[in-house]
């Protein structure tokens, strides 16, 4: 009786395992763990997205169009990271996306120099890094697939053709300078540029240069300190992005000065409350830099899974507007 229930559980554990076997899995003879041969297609492409911090309209914007992803195309997911304007945030996230095997990595750096040791980490695990919005200084080309943004040396040489075209090159300008986050590559970028730019400009001089680190409170607190010191001295002022112009203008009200009048002010992003500013004659210029990423970087994301080429620098298209522009353009304004 009993040889015959081991020959029937034999039996039955044979059947079953002979009809299990070709659903999905190689049947392997050494037992060796049977890898899926059919594609799983229902698996979501996932993309890591380091971000730089929430310190402007500008960042909300580009944050805002990165997280379309998932709508744009419901096959992505995207896990996103807050740096806080941290460096040591976002290698943290990098490490995260790496640990959770994401597909892609997209990092839009805080600074340019940092990043060579957890790019290489990324590139051992096999996951294709793009770069967006601000660039990184690297000692390998290959730790990075490409580059989605603006030229930020650029934006700094329209800045300075504003002025020429509003001034001339033989005006005597005094300028203070409202520098963006040091060492990113939108300060250093900006700042080459608008140097180059008034280079020929023999009695253009910038007169007070500080960092406002791309946030309004502190845009707020530079300017109150350069109008303390150089209020009746300041001809123009330059801020590398409007939301420390925005601050800047509050600084130059309280200082009993007129903004857009006493002092012209020119600043780099484009964001509709800037023009509003502009519409109401208290700012008078601004050089878009488009913070509109996420399709573009949803497209060359699925280039690179797709192993197609991808260009090494996909420029952002962006314009020049003026005061005379502002009240047309500010409907159209998307950010
Ligand atoms: C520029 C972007 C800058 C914006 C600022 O591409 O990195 O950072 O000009 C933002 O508003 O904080």
């Amino acid at each position: 009786m009993k040889n015959k229930k081991i020959i029937a559980f034999l039996s039955a554990a044979i059947l079953v395992t002979t009809m299990f076997a070709g659903c999905g899995t190689k049947a392997t003879t050494d037992g060796a763990k049977a890898t899926p041969t059919a594609t799983d297609t229902s698996k979501k492409k996932v993309i890591g997205f380091a971000q730089v911090g929430a310190e402007s309209g500008w960042r909300t914007a580009e944050t805002a169009s990165i997280k379309t992803i998932p709508t744009l195309d419901p096959t992505f997911e995207l896990k996103f990271s807050d740096g806080q304007q941290k460096q040591e945030n976002q290698i943290k996230a990098i490490r995260s996306f790496i640990a959770q095997k994401v597909d892609i990595i997209a990092l839009d750096p805080v600074v340019e120099n940092g990043w060579d040791t957890v790019l290489k980490e990324a590139k051992d695990a096999k996951i294709p890094v793009i770069i967006v919005d601000r660039g990184v200084k690297v000692s390998d080309q290959s730790l990075y697939a490409g580059f989605l943004g603006s030229d930020m040396e650029a934006e700094g040489k329209k800045v300075a053709k504003i002025l020429v075209d509003k001034f001339g090159k033989a005006a005597k300008l005094n300028i203070a300078e409202i520098q963006g986050t040091v060492g990113s590559s939108a300060m250093v970028g900006r700042q080459k540029g608008f140097k180059e730019g008034i280079a020929d400009c023999p009695n253009y001089k910038i007169v007070k240069s500080q960092t406002g680190d791309f946030t309004r409170a502190k845009g707020k607190e530079v300017m109150e300190a350069f109008m303390k010191s150089d209020g009746n001295n300041i001809n123009v002022l330059f801020s590398h992005n409007d939301d420390m112009a925005i601050g800047a203008i509050q600084a130059i009200e309280e200082a009993g000065k007129k903004p857009g009048k006493d002092i012209y002010v020119v600043a780099v992003d484009g964001i509709k409350e800037y023009f509003q500013f502009m519409v109401d004659g208290k700012a008078n210029a601004t050089v878009e830099c488009n913070p509109l990423l996420g399709p573009q970087l949803l497209d060359t994301a699925k280039l690179i899974l797709a192993g197609k080429p991808i260009d090494r620098w996909v420029k952002s298209k962006e314009g020049v507007f003026t005061a005379a522009q502002a009240t047309a353009e500010l409907p159209n304004r998307k950010y």
